[in-house]
């Protein structure tokens, strides 16, 4: 990663409390990894330059008797570059990786009776999706219909989580209007 984006990851999660190596690759699991996806491996990899360029520093915890855990803390040059990074303004929308555009990019290549087949199956997909993150919305924010009442961390979350929903029900109402044509042009 050249422009080291799991360097901040990384440090915005230090930023809440001190955590392990395990406790970081968890936090990839749940919510941050829905969005932002890391290995295990990149990730003592980027602890590990982390650590050398004091971003972080080490600490040992025991944990019960005999497990000695090491911890990882966010140090003020840490602080610092995290707050330095939240606050970039970018310069270019990102330009998004996506599988099923660069198919239909060779349309012409793929035989006209499995077009639908791949829009359905996309339809599908985007649809079980769609169900998940609404959900993670109710599990979440269920019970507290205006986001005019939750705090920063909470607010946060809401946003990204609103973001996936609009962006997912957008998906599947552009495949809809997508087989529409299909349909459509079959019936020719
Ligand atoms: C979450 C569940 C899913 C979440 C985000 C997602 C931030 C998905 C995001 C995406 O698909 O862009 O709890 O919290």
């Amino acid at each position: 990663m050249s422009r080291r984006i799991l360097k901040y990851a990384i440090l915005g999660l230090l930023s809440k409390e001190d955590m392990s190596g395990y406790d970081i690759t968890s936090e990839f699991k749940k919510a941050i990894g829905q969005f932002w996806s890391a290995k295990h491996s990149q990730i003592y990899v980027e602890l590990k330059k982390l650590l050398e360029e004091n971003s972080i520093s080490q600490y040992i915890k025991m944990a019960g008797v005999k497990l000695e855990k090491k911890m990882y803390s966010l140090t003020t040059k840490g602080k610092e570059e995290l707050r330095n990074w939240l606050l970039e303004l970018d310069k270019n929308v990102e330009t998004e990786k996506d599988i099923f555009a660069l198919r239909l990019y060779f349309l012409k290549d793929i035989p006209t009776e499995e077009i639908p087949v791949l829009f359905n199956n996309q339809l599908k997909l985007r649809t079980e999706k769609l169900s998940f993150l609404k959900e993670q919305f109710s599990f979440h924010f269920g019970g507290e219909k205006n986001p005019l009442h939750l705090d920063a961390e909470a607010l946060g979350h809401y946003f990204v989580l609103t973001k996936a929903i609009s962006r997912e029900e957008n998906y599947i109402n552009w495949l809809n209007k997508s087989l529409d044509i299909i349909n459509k042009q079959e019936s020719r």
